[in-house]
């Protein structure tokens, strides 16, 4: 934990293609566009860039569905633009990782198309092919899995009389790592073709998907009025997941690059270590999922908004912060990220009063915690989730429209129904990390001067870059000053040890920091109350949210740090 590596230190900024800046006025975010604000970036203090899926792709689930690893989806521009995205980047002393998305691939990538031509090919066995099953003489898939967009995970092929899995949409087959050839077409042109180009990394969408084993068992019933069940402990941490991530981890090795690996449904430490100890040579770190769940159900927008209570999230955030405590182990620490509502609407308060102490207080908890702090763009400027009032065809998202259509055909169309769906997607959509970055008050906010893909947030003439980078009282400006403390003292909030303080308090969230001889002290309130809560003794005041702190009490939503002597 104590060993020292630029990826430990360093802050990751996530760019969302679509949605960060368009150049050439197509309404649609692009590479040289990204490359026209990497000034930007680096002024707030961010040291890794982190791109998502810019690959060619049909976009059925925004590149997520890669058609060709080894091209640019084309409105986002062409593989030298990417090479002068990777040297702008290093030229600023920032390094860039790639998403790197080889659990599936698009049907429209040619391994698929030679695949699913006949039950002969070469590359059939390179995706997850099962014949049907016959209950009562009526066909059904091999196994009762759900995907994560809703329905089966099974989808019939009608000229070859079999089913593929597809986690995710049936436009996104699942590749079948058990074959060589697979693993080592991936490595080759997922992998190799980017990292001798000269990128540092990647971020590793789903790893913990790859090995489902052969076997593929029924999930538990959860939901007893569905056919299709929530399998996620089924088809994560397959067996065979460490042998595949040690033969992947090789090809890494030769560039010297860094990882950091998706790893859903896995909650013990003892789970997560098997990824992430430096000596077993996997991943150099991973999100888990307990805190961007918190308060989520066995199905994520089953969910009642704002049900749950704080010492949930400090327990999940706990765990992260733990692991790291005695072992060889790395961590991550993040609230948002483009599968994510926005954490100030989620977990503190998106009202105009309590707005920007929201965001500062959250971002003053990040900065605190050990482990590589990963930041979403818009969220140094706390931005918040799109209002109620948006209608349904706002929402862009795959994810948000079959889980609509899915209340709309289960429930006959029922008005009440169909409007807490409305609810839960307001809370909890992944649309809301979509909405394009806020750059000025101009109209469409500065990211494009004709009607981009997705709406703006209406928000944008009181929150964006332009006016904030103005304002020492934004929450941009506290963000910048927050980074050079968290660098300042990195060995505490880097990489000090994390100790949990009065875990059953709903109100406050206390914690302390602690490196050899040093010791921070942080505090924060996550109500819209005043909350008693006097300075600790013998100690300074490192950084406070409130531009008028009380000594006697924490006003809403504020956050102090403290040195102890
Ligand atoms: O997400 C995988 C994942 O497990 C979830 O966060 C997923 O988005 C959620 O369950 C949907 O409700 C990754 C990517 O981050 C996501 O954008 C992709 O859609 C997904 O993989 C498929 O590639
Ligand atoms: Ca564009």
């Amino acid at each position: 934990t104590e060993e020292r590596k630029w990826w430990k230190e360093g802050v990751v900024y996530q760019i969302y293609p679509a949605s960060f800046k368009d150049s050439n006025d197509d309404g649609i975010g692009d590479i040289p566009g990204i490359i026209s604000e990497l000034d930007y970036i680096r002024s707030i203090g961010v040291d890794i860039v982190w791109i998502c899926p810019m690959y060619d792709s049909p976009q059925v689930d925004m590149g997520y569905d890669i058609s060709d690893y080894e091209a640019v989806y084309p409105p986002y521009g062409t593989v030298s633009d990417m090479e002068s995205l990777i040297h702008e980047c290093h030229k600023r002393d920032m390094h860039i990782i790639l998403d790197l998305v080889v659990n599936h691939t698009s049907d429209q990538h040619k391994w698929f198309k030679e695949s699913r031509m006949s039950k002969e090919s070469p590359k059939r066995d390179w995706y997850i092919w099962r014949p049907a099953k016959y209950v009562n003489g009526v066909r059904k898939p091999p196994n009762n899995w759900r995907s994560n967009f809703e329905g089966s995970a099974w989808q019939w092929d009608e000229a070859t009389q079999e089913y593929y899995l597809h986690l995710f949409c049936p436009e996104q087959p699942d590749l079948n790592w058990e074959n060589e050839e697979v693993r080592k077409a991936i490595y080759d042109s997922a992998m190799e073709f980017w990292l001798r180009k000269g990128i540092d990394g990647f971020r590793v969408d789903t790893v913990n998907m790859y090995s489902k084993g052969l076997i593929m068992p029924d999930a538990p019933v959860t939901d007893p009025d569905a056919e299709w069940q929530f399998a996620g402990y089924q088809y994560c941490n397959g067996p065979r997941m460490q042998e595949f991530l040690s033969e992947m981890n090789a090809v890494l090795a030769k560039y010297d690059a860094m990882t950091v690996g998706e790893c859903p449904n896995t909650h013990t430490a003892e789970g997560v270590l098997k990824y992430v100890s430096a000596k077993q040579k996997q991943l150099n770190m991973v999100f888990q999922f307990d805190v961007v769940d918190v308060g989520m159900g066995p199905h994520k927008f089953q969910t009642t908004p704002f049900a749950w209570k704080l010492p949930t999230l400090k327990a999940a955030i706990a765990g992260t912060q733990t692991l790291i405590k005695g072992t060889d182990a790395w961590t991550t620490a993040f609230l948002e990220n483009h599968d994510q509502a926005r954490s100030i609407s989620r977990f503190a308060s998106d009202a105009p009063e309590h707005r920007v102490a929201s965001g500062k207080m959250l971002a003053l908890m990040l900065a605190t915690l050990s482990g590589t702090l990963f930041v979403y763009q818009g969220q140094e400027l706390g931005m918040i989730n799109a209002p109620l009032e948006w209608s349904m065809d706002e929402y862009k998202d795959v994810d948000s429209s079959n889980y609509y259509k899915m209340v709309n055909d289960r429930s006959g169309g029922d008005p009440k129904s169909l409007a807490s769906a409305k609810a839960a997607l307001q809370h909890l959509a992944r649309d809301h990390a979509r909405t394009p970055m806020q750059w000025n008050s101009h109209k469409y906010a500065g990211f494009s001067s004709c009607k981009p893909w997705m709406r703006v947030n209406d928000d944008y003439t009181v929150c964006n870059a332009q006016q904030q980078q103005q304002d020492k009282g934004s929450v941009l400006s506290f963000w910048k000053k927050l980074l050079r403390l968290r660098k300042e003292y990195s060995d505490l909030f880097v990489y000090g040890d994390f100790e949990l303080l009065d875990a059953a308090n709903e109100n406050l969230f206390s914690f302390t920091k602690e490196y050899r001889a040093s010791k921070a002290f942080v505090v924060l309130n996550f109500t819209g109350q005043k909350q008693a809560g006097a300075s600790p003794e013998n100690s300074k005041l490192l950084m406070n949210t409130a531009e008028e702190p009380k000594a006697e009490s924490l006003l809403p939503y504020e956050g102090r740090v403290y040195l102890m002597a």
